[in-house]
Parts: structure tokens; C-alpha cells; sequence
């Protein structure tokens, strides 16, 4: 037998990039693979929950860009996971650019519904900086420049320019609407505030065609039909890794120690490192021993990993109109183009940019989903959960002009305080660029050879250069290092890896 069937590969982490690589191996002919997770669960930040009777995404909501370049969607359509629409080729064939043209209701502060005429001038502006701004070469600007900086900056400009014509009631209110929009686009890179996001970089993330869709019956179906394919017992559920002991060739004969939290030590050829990218900022200095070379742990520090929360609220009856698919909620205090709250205990509830619409209603019912991101989020996953269903009654009461509104029941997520999460997904924070990207995938040893193999291997989503913070980068990012292993055999040995072919 092969030495590369027969070579022990370890992957850290069951989310669908561990789950990734671990099929791939497998079937191209590893035969001794298997995945440590820490918790009970597979799937990580793919968690799908239950309302009642109704299926709801904890993590993970939609396919980003369904069409034939996602491997996410060829995956669901291929084990019968989308509903029919999202099949079609129109579907697949639109392209939003990240951002689905939602029909939307929005509402103010003072009570009162706003007319689309109201807002779509701030919404044009806004969507035509964030396009601009997607345009730039990642090299330009200024090193430490951020989206938030560039936005304020700009909308200022530009109002002056071409709101001129409009009353000051009108200019202030549009400046609310894009304090309102600078919250959804924290929640969508999962950032504390846009001042946080590196504004050269920005455009380094690249969307795919087709309109977002959700899986009917959950998310996890992915993972778990992935799974299936799989041999039994290759996960260790409940085994948290505490240390990855590797260069340690001269001590032992394997190249990587493994050491879990329980105290067993697992030997292994190879290790594929899957922890988000929260987990190792958090822990990177006792998870390596030695630690990461110097330039991998900046690049830790300086990629950024926010929280990104929903709250789930269910209504006996709607309040918005029946094709609505997204509520706004603009402050009237907010002309100062703000995306963070003074005062977290008192206001973290102005966070939340309003909600999607949970649909088809025949089968949720009434159902929304609110989103919250950065601080004001963390700070939400404190409370009890009667603190935050208060904190919604009064705001929706607040802002429809309807004190008789009273929600059924809340859901919410909470992924700061999820010890093997610390957040919810990467961006790339000030002063990165796509060096980050390639720090976060190098491996260790970078440069391998015979006398000098492959030890520790890096995947997830915050590895992968165009699609972190995805399910599909995630995917990728597995299957990248998979095909990283099996060309290494490949390389130092071609003949070694017949038997893949084989398969
Ligand atoms: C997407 C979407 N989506 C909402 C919310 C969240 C995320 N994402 P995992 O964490 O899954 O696995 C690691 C495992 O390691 C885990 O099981 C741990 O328990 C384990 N572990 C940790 N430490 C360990 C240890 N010491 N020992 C052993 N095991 C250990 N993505 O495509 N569509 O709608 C959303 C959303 C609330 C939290 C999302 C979405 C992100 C994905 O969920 C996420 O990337 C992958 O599941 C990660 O998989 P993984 O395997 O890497 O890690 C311009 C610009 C903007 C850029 N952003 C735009 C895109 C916006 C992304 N949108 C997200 C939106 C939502 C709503």
C-alpha cells in the first residue's frame, strides 16, 4: 500500500470546510482521515434550528450567487435540496451583485411609514459609493483607510452637490437612511462598524450570479448528506484540540502531535486547521506550539471577524405589506451618518437595521428575522431573552405607531459567547490585502518537500481569497487543501497516488 493512503491526516473542525476536505481525501483513497470537533454537532456555522414547528437557519442563511460556479449550489441541486425556483435558469442567471433588489418597507422613528421617493436618493448614492469602492485596485488608498471613512467623506460631498435642491427636512432624512444603510452593510461583512473595514481591499471579495436562495429544509441537509458519504466514525464529536505540537520531527516519527483538551495525544503526518478565524485570534498562541511565524499572526490580528446575530420574531398577524421581503428602520436622530450606539446598555436596540421577512408565509406564518451586528450585537447575547423580546416590543410598537403590537415568540443567535465561534465571519480590516489572504491559506512548512513535508494545513472560510465569510469559500477552501495534500503526494512521488485514480 501507498505511503499517502496510509498517512494519518487529522482535520480539526467539522463546518463544511473540514467536512470538505475530508470527503475529498477520502475519496481519492486516504484511508486513514479523520476529523476532530469540538462540539456535539457538525456543520459549525451551519446550524440549522427549530421555531415551533417551522425550520429556521441559526447561522448560515442563504446560497450566495446560486448558479453553476458555486459548488454549494451544484452540491444542493445534485442531492434535491432547492425548491424548484431557485433551479430555473432566470435565477440563476441574475446578477445582484451581493445586494437583492428586496422590495422593502420602511419605517422611521417618529412613527410613520416612508415613501419610497423619501429614500431611494440615499439608497442610489449609497449603492453607487459601495460599487465604486468595490471598483478600486486593492492597492489603492490610503493604507489604513476604511469604507466608513470613504462613505462619510463622500456622501457629505455629493449631498452638497446633489441634494442641493431638496428641503433640509428632506437632505436630513436621507443622511438617516444612510446611517440606516451603513448598519445592514456591517451586518453583511459582519463588522463592528465600516470604520473597521480596510477600504483598498474591499473590492478583493467577488460576488457570483443568481438571485440568493435558501434551503427548504435546512441548510444542514448539505452537511449531512456530505456526511453520508462518508465512513462512520471518522468524526470525533466532543474533542476539543488545545495544541497543535508541530516541527517535531526529531522527537517523534510522525510530524504533527495533536493534544486534546481530554489529554490524548494523536500523532499524525498532516493537520488540517478549520477553526474560525475568531477562535484563533483568541487562541492562536497556545493552539501552535512553536508558535506561527510572525507574519501569519499578523495577518490574524489585522483580518477582521465580527458578529453578525439574528433575532427571530414570529407575529400573529403582519404589520408589513404581503411582498414585502425587507423592513427598514431609520432613526430621525441619525443625520451624522452613524453606524455604532453611544451607550450599549441603553441603545444597542438602534443597532438592528430592521428585518427580512421569513418566506413563503404558508409555511412560516408571520415570522421575521432582525439583524444586529458588531458590539451593540455582542452585547444583545447578554441579555435574557425577555430583556430582548422587551426591547422588540418596544421598538416595533415605537416605530409603526402601534402600541397594540406584541410578538408571539423570539429566537435569537448568539455566536460571540459560542466559545469555538468567537464571532461570525471575516473581513478584511484595515490595512489588508490579498497578502493577508495568501498568509491565512500558507501552510507549514511553506515551501515542503521530502525531507521537509507538509504539517500543518490551513482552510476555512476566512482562508479563502475571493469568497471568504461564505459557505462556498468555506467549501473551497476544504477542498483546496484536500487537492494541496494529494498533489504533495503526487509531487514527491507520482507513482504513489495510482490508486486515486482508480477511485
Ligand atoms: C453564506 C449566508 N450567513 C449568518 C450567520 C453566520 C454565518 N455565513 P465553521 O465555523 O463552520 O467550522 C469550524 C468548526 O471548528 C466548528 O464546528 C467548531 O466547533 C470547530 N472548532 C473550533 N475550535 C475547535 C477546537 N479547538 N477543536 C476542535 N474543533 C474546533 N454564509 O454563504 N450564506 O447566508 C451566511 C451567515 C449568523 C454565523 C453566516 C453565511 C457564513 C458561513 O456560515 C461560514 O462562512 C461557514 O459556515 C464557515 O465554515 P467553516 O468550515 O469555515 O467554519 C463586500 C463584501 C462583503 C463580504 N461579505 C459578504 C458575504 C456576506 C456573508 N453573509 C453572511 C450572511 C449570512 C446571513
Amino acid at each position: 500500500m501507498s505511503r499517502s493512503v496510509n498517512s494519518n491526516i487529522v482535520v480539526i473542525g467539522c463546518g463544511i470546510s473540514g467536512v470538505a476536505a475530508a470527503h475529498r481525501l477520502v475519496k481519492s483513497g486516504f484511508n486513514h482521515v479523520r476529523i476532530l470537533e469540538a462540539t456535539e454537532r457538525s456543520g459549525g456555522r451551519i446550524k440549522t434550528g427549530r421555531l415551533g414547528d417551522n425550520v429556521i437557519e441559526i447561522g448560515a442563511n442563504w446560497i450566495h450567487g446560486p448558479s453553476e460556479e458555486n459548488p454549494v449550489f451544484c452540491l444542493a441541486r445534485q442531492y434535491n435540496l432547492l425548491d424548484p425556483e431557485a433551479l430555473t435558469p432566470e435565477n440563476q442567471a441574475v446578477d445582484i451583485g451581493g445586494h437583492p433588489p428586496w422590495v422593502s418597507n420602511v419605517f422611521s422613528s417618529s412613527g410613520r411609514r416612508l415613501n419610497i421617493e423619501d429614500v431611494y436618493p440615499a439608497q442610489e448614492m449609497f449603492f453607487e459609493l459601495l460599487s465604486e469602492i468595490s471598483e478600486f485596485p486593492s492597492k489603492l488608498g490610503e493604507p489604513q483607510a476604511s469604507v466608513g471613512d470613504f462613505i462619510r467623506a463622500e456622501v457629505q460631498q455629493r449631498a452638497a452637490e446633489k441634494w442641493s435642491d431638496s428641503d433640509a427636512t428632506s437632505r436630513r432624512l436621507r443622511l438617516c437612511v444612510i446611517s440606516n444603510l451603513l448598519k445592514v452593510e456591517c451586518c453583511v461583512n459582519g463588522s463592528s462598524t465600516m470604520d473597521d473595514v480596510g477600504l483598498g481591499a474591499f473590492g478583493l471579495y467577488k460576488t457570483l450570479p443568481g438571485l440568493d436562495c435558501t434551503f427548504p429544509g435546512g441548510y444542514e441537509g448539505l452537511v449531512e448528506n456530505l456526511m453520508s458519504e462518508l465512513p462512520g466514525g471518522l468524526v470525533s464529536y466532543n474533542k476539543p484540540v488545545c495544541c497543535v505540537h508541530w516541527n517535531d520531527t526529531e522527537k517523534s516519527e510522525s510530524s504533527v502531535l495533536i493534544e486534546c483538551n481530554d489529554g490524548e495525544k494523536i500523532a499524525a503526518d498532516h493537520v488540517v486547521i478549520t477553526v474560525p478565524l475568531g477562535y484563533l485570534k483568541k487562541h492562536h498562541s497556545t493552539l501552535f506550539q512553536p508558535p506561527l511565524p510572525l507574519h501569519k499572526m499578523h495577518t490574524i490580528q489585522r483580518m477582521g471577524f465580527g458578529t453578525n446575530n439574528k433575532i427571530f420574531v414570529e407575529f400573529d398577524s403582519p404589520w408589513w405589506d404581503p411582498d414585502c421581503e425587507v423592513i427598514y428602520f431609520v432613526w430621525d436622530d441619525e443625520d451624522a451618518l452613524v453606524d455604532q450606539v453611544p451607550d450599549l446598555h441603553r441603545s444597542w436596540i438602534k443597532k438592528l437595521f430592521g428585518f427580512t421577512v421569513v418566506k413563503p408565509t404558508e409555511r412560516f406564518g408571520h415570522l421575521l428575522c432582525g439583524w444586529i451586528a458588531g458590539r451593540e450585537s455582542e452585547y444583545m447575547e447578554t441579555l435574557s431573552e425577555q430583556e430582548v423580546t422587551q426591547a422588540m416590543t418596544q421598538l416595533v410598537r415605537s416605530f409603526t405607531g402601534n402600541p397594540a403590537i406584541t410578538p408571539k415568540r423570539i429566537l435569537r443567535s448568539q455566536w460571540f459567547h459560542d466559545p469555538w465561534t468567537c464571532g461570525s465571519y471575516s473581513f478584511l480590516g484595515k490595512g489588508c490585502s490579498d497578502q493577508d489572504l495568501d498568509n491565512m491559506r500558507e501552510p507549514l512548512p511553506p515551501k515542503a518537500s521530502q525531507s521537509q513535508p507538509l504539517q500543518v494545513l490551513f482552510a476555512g472560510e476566512a482562508t479563502h481569497h475571493c469568497y471568504f465569510s461564505t459557505v462556498h469559500g468555506a467549501l473551497l477552501s476544504g477542498w483546496r487543501e484536500a487537492d494541496r495534500l494529494i498533489s504533495h503526494y503526487t509531487s514527491i512521488s507520482p507513482s504513489k497516488l495510482q490508486s486515486k485514480s482508480k477511485l
